[in-house]
Formats: structure tokens, C-alpha cells, sequence
């Protein structure tokens, strides 16, 4: 069992940067692989061909999914892709992705209001179901041009393929939100796991779940943003289960990250040792999404780890 935590964003997404900190430093203790796409805006709207950014995550899982089968052997092939939103916040390092697993093809969460059934703001994808790849296939090709650009883009896509009910209800014609009174656990096409979103990922650290997803911009309303709200949760040891050190040994990428880095050793409540960086990946480039060729082209401030070790 191997796993391998994946986000994207781009170099103007500050957030972006906090949020992979945590995700390193989560990856490191548990000892599992973590990637970090950190594009220009322009690489990023290339890697969504046209469409509003959230569907960066189907054009990268699509990738991933498709180089894996065969590329090498199978000893650099994790056997689950984890995607992290590049807002959702991992203060919760007690519970293991083996504590959250279950024999699926895909798991994630319900969605946290009424707009979408699913959130995909954490999923856990299979990489050797050919069946959740080509669900990906579908929902970016299938998918109702309404959403390419209009809220809530991927999110409803998916929704749609794989909740052809009428909204609100599931087959049994019970409530689909748990918070509603639906059930807590609905399962898919009997391949698709789909768990309460106070477990996986919710917006309220004080449902201490696996991921803290800062999905609404409170500057809307004259709140924070969401790299504020990420530094004000730092500062609060109540919600840092088991949180450690990034290692500051680990490869150099872009200042942004490095401080991001900084800022978050700096504000976790109980650093402990962590080893330093190894380079015992460095020949493990078997599934990068992005071609070694095409990537060059690519020049996002990450791109010295993309392309050397991917
Ligand atoms: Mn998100």
C-alpha cells in the first residue's frame, strides 16, 4: 500500500503554498510521497484547456492515471493518488490515509452545502481501477460546457455523473446530506465511497476533521482571506493533532513555499525532529503528468523539483 498526496495551484495562489506545507509535513511523517504542482497562472490554464481552474484536478488525475499503468515497475507506483485542494489544510496528523481507507475506488466527501452532492476538494483514487479512470475521462469530456467556467464547475460534473437521482435524495429515497439526517456513509455504482463531510474534509476545524477545507472567501464579506485564515488556525494548538516540522532540508523550490514552509514550523505547537530530505526519489520520474519534453516549456516557480524528480 503506497500513497502518493497530490495538489495544484498556481504562483498567485497564496494559500496554496500553506496548505503544502502542511500536506509535506503530513507526507513525511507517515512516509508517504507528496507532490506539489505549483504552475504560473498561464502553465495552470493550460493544464485546464479553457476552463475555470477547478478543473485542474481532473486534467492532472487524468494524467497521473494514464502514465501509471506499465510506465515502470511497480515498486515507484503508489497504489492511491490522494488530491488535496490546494485550500484544504491537514492539521490532523494522528489519523493515517490507511485509517480512512476502504475497499473503493474512489473516496471522498458530500458536499458541505445544499449547491453540489459531492466535494472533491479530498478524493482518494484507486490508480489501478481503470474504472474511476475513465469516470475521469467522462467528466471531463461529458461534462456540460455550463460548467467549464460557472460554479461549482468539476464538482457538479461529477455530481451529475454519479448522482443521476433527483437532488436531495439518494436511491432510497432518504435525505443525501448527513447533515440532514441522511446517512453518513453512501456508496456509488458500488465502486464510489462517499463519507460524511465532517470525517474527511469540512470548512469548521471544530469538527476536527481529516482536512480543513476553507471553501468560502470571507473577503466577500469584508472577512479574512484564506492564507489569513490559515495563519489564524496555526496559531491555535487545539486544532493541531500530532502536527510536526516540515523538513527544512527538503528541496529548495520557490521562495513562496520556502517561506510558507517557515511559516509553518514556526507556528505548529509541538515541533519535533524530522530527518533530513533523501534523494531516494530522484530516479522516480515513471508517470510525471506532464511529458519531460512539453515540460520544459513549463515554468512555474516549483519547476526544478517537477522536472528533475518527476
Ligand atoms: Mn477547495
Amino acid at each position: 500500500m503506497s500513497f502518493l498526496l497530490v495538489t495544484a495551484f498556481d504562483d498567485a495562489y497564496d494559500v496554496g503554498f500553506l496548505c503544502a506545507a502542511s500536506h509535506e509535513a503530513y507526507a513525511q511523517k507517515h512516509g508517504y510521497e507528496q507532490k506539489s504542482w505549483i504552475l504560473t497562472p498561464d502553465d495552470f490554464k493550460d493544464l485546464c484547456q479553457g476552463r475555470a481552474p477547478q478543473w485542474a484536478k481532473v486534467a492532472l488525475l487524468q494524467r497521473l492515471l494514464h502514465a501509471i499503468p506499465g510506465a515502470k515497475a511497480e515498486a515507484v507506483q503508489p497504489s492511491w493518488i490522494v488530491w488535496l485542494d490546494a485550500d484544504a489544510l491537514l492539521l490532523d496528523f494522528e489519523t493515517r490515509l490507511e485509517d480512512l481507507l476502504e475497499d473503493f475506488d474512489l473516496i471522498l466527501a458530500e458536499d458541505m452545502s445544499c449547491a453540489s452532492e459531492l466535494n472533491t476538494g479530498v478524493m482518494f483514487v484507486r490508480t489501478s481501477s481503470t474504472w474511476v479512470a475513465t469516470l475521469l475521462d467522462e467528466v471531463w469530456k461529458n461534462a456540460d460546457p455550463r460548467w467549464y467556467h460557472r460554479p461549482f464547475h468539476e464538482q457538479t460534473a461529477l455530481s451529475a455523473r454519479l448522482c443521476a437521482v433527483p437532488r436531495g435524495t439518494h436511491a432510497s429515497g432518504t435525505l443525501w446530506w448527513s447533515w440532514q439526517g441522511g446517512p453518513r456513509r453512501k456508496v456509488l455504482a458500488g465502486r464510489v465511497l462517499v463519507l460524511d463531510c465532517g470525517t474527511l474534509n469540512f470548512k469548521h476545524p471544530e469538527q476536527r476533521p481529516f482536512a480543513i477545507h476553507l471553501v468560502d472567501d470571507h473577503r466577500r464579506f469584508g472577512g479574512p482571506s484564506k492564507a489569513e485564515r490559515v495563519k489564524a488556525l496555526l496559531q491555535q494548538p487545539k486544532h493541531q493533532r500530532g502536527c510536526v516540522a516540515v523538513a527544512a532540508g527538503a528541496e529548495a523550490s520557490c521562495p513562496a513555499l520556502v517561506e510558507a514552509r517557515r511559516v509553518w514550523n514556526a507556528s505548529i505547537a509541538v515541533p519535533v525532529d524530522v530527518p533530513a530530505a533523501s534523494d531516494e526519489l530522484a530516479g522516480a520520474d515513471a508517470w510525471c503528468p506532464i511529458p519531460r519534453a512539453d515540460a520544459n516549456a513549463w515554468d512555474g516557480c516549483q519547476r526544478p523539483v517537477v522536472l528533475d524528480r518527476w
